[in-house]
């Protein structure tokens, strides 16, 4: 009988799989052999470190692989309701150590590498980082889909598989430079390429009228289809057998051919025409400052929309014939704006194809889709020009029209004939160009609108989208950004790791990271300040051995070392930093003799890209080389100040510098950072706080206190009067003398920096760096009082460690999971 044949198989199957793969470093050790001989062809009596770091890499995704597969298939049998992730951007970084603390292997392999005559770290560093994503955004989805995993949730990422991620950025001369990332060249053992899993996706063509059952209705005949292929990357939780899904897409050229071109005989055209459709998934648009109305960035918007909700309604048909029942089973998270054709898609799909009728179609996406803003800068606001729109995607153009047709008529109930606020609410912007403003269209359509921290929330009620949340209060709620401590901690600090875990007395930190409180009671207890302390400084070694690496300088160990590192922005406010060097070097030269001797050193360390459009930005990097170049070869300065720009800022770099810094600077105007995530970092390993009370530091405040840290500037409620005083603002005189330097050339290269000098003279301070500066000298002057005292300052380092439990991303996601998403744990039997 049939059942029993499918049951005999079953159990030979068993038997011949001997279950599970093993992880004793003898198997590990043969694994890896078997990998270098017959994944990576390589003798297994002759292969380097990268040929060994191949085949431990796919020893892992081995493992990865087993454990991903049991997940999926118990998701499928518990048919949990699932929360489906959509972002543009994630910047995973490296995978491999993070993948084998996860399982909790990583000893075991260590043990198998060093018989084998290699040493685990060596090989770590043979891994290049994916950097599919710009900033904060991007690494906050990365963390984000740890957490998901690591709590057991039924989710899934989806996303867009760039050939070239973030440019490469060289430095010559001082100058950025932009190379393409091509990192797929060596291979990516860290995904699973499913040439079966392919939806067609199309674009432009035209919308006709037809008459179906009798019923007039408008469908859509594309013109052009492309292929998109999914690529599998396991996502393995922390402690638990669960191992979740990002799946990203890559535009391959349609199966479906061309009948006309073959025919006409120009087969070579016709072939290099179909392979066109592959640039749309090739590459990653760098700009992290405003929107540009791009035909390519709108065909990468809606090639992976459509794709992923093709995947998503399968998933949901294999199991269910009713649509009204999605919204129980399917929670689509819109991260920013980006992915928001996902909401017209799901409408033409269900009204055009499905034929629900609208009423019922649009019940169902309103209760589906949730969206989370990262921004407070209007600039930053999606708008695609409606001609683009109407040519690409005509349909959804003529959906986006009924929406606003219904918004508008209810709107128009709910506050009469208000013209000017009905246009500023209206999906459709009104103007020499007509725009569709994807967030209104977010807001009108999602039951959810979250800001990023508390502060940002606040603006946004009050500014940014204002007249919505009079209309709709209920819709906003926010959920502060959290980081992974596992990335964070276990794997980029692994000695203040263990030392936690030693006084603490366990490792349940690593999952519940509140703990980290229980470190408060020894913040004054000489043992653990000196191991905090010896800690430290290796990672400051291992720092300063890159630094010296990367630009030739030395550095000393006893000096403070200050950092920055981020996206090169003006409201981040590096010039502010800069010029505050400028005037520190200012000071040490003017000195008499004797008082040098009282100089706290410091290393002054920054890292960060700028859009490759961002001529201020740009020229903030110059400036930067040029006052290195002139206070690093100073005599007279020695060890008291250095300056170094660390070049290709990305995730890995991060890894390396964050553990070794002792300050870091988060020093955005007011009002401006949505939340910041690289200080919940710095937070978590010890780093103290030099910041303005802007975006999450608003709530680090108040869990670390204000006396742990270091904070100036202008409130966010002052930011707009002190604005408004343009030319009549008082700005003090040492911030005049420092650009004036600059002005005068003392760093060379005058002409080239007068427009940035401008930025901050005669009212154009529009970031206010003028207004503060006097406060940022005086705080600054507080860290190096508090650096003398290294007992104070390293309670200060021990007590931010112990507040930074609210940061991390787990909380944020259990906040998600109950009061947006509505899921709930799915835990994979191990
Ligand atoms: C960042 N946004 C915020 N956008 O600036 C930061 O405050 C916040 O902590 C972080 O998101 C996470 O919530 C950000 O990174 C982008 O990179 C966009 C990429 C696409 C174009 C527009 C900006």
């Amino acid at each position: 009988d049939v059942a029993g044949d499918r049951r005999a198989k079953a159990e030979r199957m068993f038997e011949l799989m001997d279950v599970f793969l093993k992880n004793d470093p003898i198997s590990l050790e043969k694994d890896i052999l078997y990998h270098v001989e017959y994944t990576v062809a390589r003798s297994r009596f002759n292969f380097d470190d990268f040929e060994a770091y191949q085949a431990l890499s796919h020893s892992v995704r081995d493992r990865l692989i087993e454990r991903w597969h049991d997940t999926q298939q118990y998701f499928k049998k518990k048919d949990p309701k699932r929360l489906y992730f959509l972002s543009l951007e994630f910047l995973m970084g490296r995978s491999l150590s993070n993948s084998v603390i996860n399982l909790g292997i990583r000893d075991q392999y260590a043990a198998a590498l060093r018989q084998l005559g290699f040493e685990f770290e060596v090989l770590a560093e043979q891994e290049g980082d994916a950097a599919l994503g710009n900033g904060g955004l991007a690494r906050l989805s990365a963390c984000q889909m740890d957490s998901l995993a690591t709590l057991d949730y039924p989710a899934m990422g989806y996303g867009l598989r760039y050939q070239y991620g973030l440019f490469r950025q060289i430095i010559l001369d001082g100058f950025q430079h932009e190379q393409p990332d091509y990192w797929l060249n060596f291979g990516n053992p860290w995904e699973i390429e499913r040439v079966h899993v392919s939806y067609a996706v199309k674009f432009y063509g035209t919308v006709e009228e037809q008459i179906l059952n009798a019923e007039k209705c408008n469908i859509w005949v594309p013109g052009e289809t492309v292929e998109a292929v999914a690529y599998d990357n396991p996502i393995p939780g922390y402690g638990t057998r669960n191992t979740i899904n990002l799946r990203l897409w890559a535009a391959k050229p349609s199966g479906q051919y061309d009948m006309e071109s073959y025919n006409t005989g120009d087969y070579i055209n016709a072939v290099v025409n179909r392979q066109k459709a592959e640039t749309i998934s090739n590459v990653l648009y760098p700009d992290d400052r405003s929107y540009q109305g791009k035909e390519l960035r709108l065909k990468q918007q809606y090639f992976f929309v459509s794709a992923s909700l093709q995947d998503i309604i399968r998933r949901f048909k294999d199991v269910h014939d009713n649509f009204d029942d999605f919204p129980g089973k399917v929670a689509l998270q819109l991260n920013d704006t980006h992915p928001s054709l996902a909401i017209v898609e799901l409408m033409r799909v269900l009204v055009d194809e499905e034929r629900l009728g609208w009423d019922r179609a649009w019940d169902i996406v309103c209760k589906t889709f949730c969206f989370t803003t990262h921004t407070v800068l209007p600039e930053a606001l999606e708008k695609i020009p409606v001609d683009l729109l109407g040519s690409l995607l005509p349909r959804h153009l003529q959906i986006i029209y009924d929406i606003n047709f219904n918004f508008v008529e209810e709107l128009k109930k709910r506050i009469g004939l208000d013209y000017s606020r009905l246009s500023l609410m209206s999906i459709v912007e009104e103007g020499a160009v007509k725009n569709i403003r994807m967030a209104n269209l977010s807001i009108v359509c999602c039951h959810t609108i979250n800001g990023v921290s508390r502060v940002h929330a606040e603006l946004l009620k009050k500014r940014v989208f204002k007249d919505f949340y009079e209309l709709w209060p209920q819709k906003f709620q926010y959920k502060t950004n959290g980081v992974t401590q596992r990335r964070w901690i276990v794997v980029s600090n692994p000695n203040l790791c263990a030392l936690v875990s030693k006084w603490l007395g366990t490792e349940a930190w690593i999952c519940n990271v509140d703990l980290l409180a229980g470190l408060q009671e020894f913040a004054s207890n000489p043992d653990l300040q000196q191991e905090w302390k010896m800690v430290k400084t290796v990672n400051k070694m291992r720092l300063a051995e890159y630094i010296e690496a990367m630009s030739g300088v030395k550095v000393s160990l006893d000096a403070m070392f200050d950092v920055q590192i981020k996206r090169i922005h003006e409201y981040k406010r590096q010039l502010l930093n800069i010029l505050g060097i400028i005037h520190r070097y200012d000071c040490i030269k003017n000195m008499e003799k004797s008082d040098k001797r009282k100089v706290v050193p410091r290393v002054c360390i920054l890292g960060g890209k700028a859009a490759p459009g961002y001529e201020i930005a740009k020229k903030i990097i110059k400036l930067c080389h040029a006052v290195a170049e002139k206070v690093n070869n100073d005599a007279d300065i020695g060890d008291l100040l250095k300056l170094v720009f660390i070049p290709d800022y990305n995730v890995s770099v991060a890894e390396l510098v964050i553990p070794g810094s002792d300050l870091s600077q988060h020093i955005s105007t007011a009002g401006h950072e949505a939340s910041g995530t690289g200080s919940m970092k710095f937070l978590m390993n010890g780093c103290l706080l030099l910041a303005t009370a802007d975006g999450s530091t608003v709530e680090i405040i108040d869990e670390i206190g204000a006396d742990n840290m270091f904070l100036f500037g202008a409130k966010m409620n002052e930011v707009s009067t002190l604005r408004d005083k343009g030319a009549a603002l008082k700005v003090p005189l040492q911030f005049a003398r420092v650009v004036r330097m600059v002005r005068d050339g003392y760093f060379g290269f005058k002409d080239y920096f007068k427009s940035l000098c401008d930025t901050v003279e005669d009212g154009r301070d529009f970031y206010l760096l003028g207004h503060d500066f006097s406060s940022y000298l005086e705080t600054q002057a507080a860290a190096d009082r508090a650096f003398v005292d290294q007992e104070k300052w390293t309670r200060m380092s021990i007590l931010s460690t112990a507040g930074s439990g609210r940061f991390s991303s787990d909380r944020t996601i259990e906040e998600y999971a109950e009061k947006t998403w509505g899921i709930e744990p799915c835990k994979c039997p191990s």
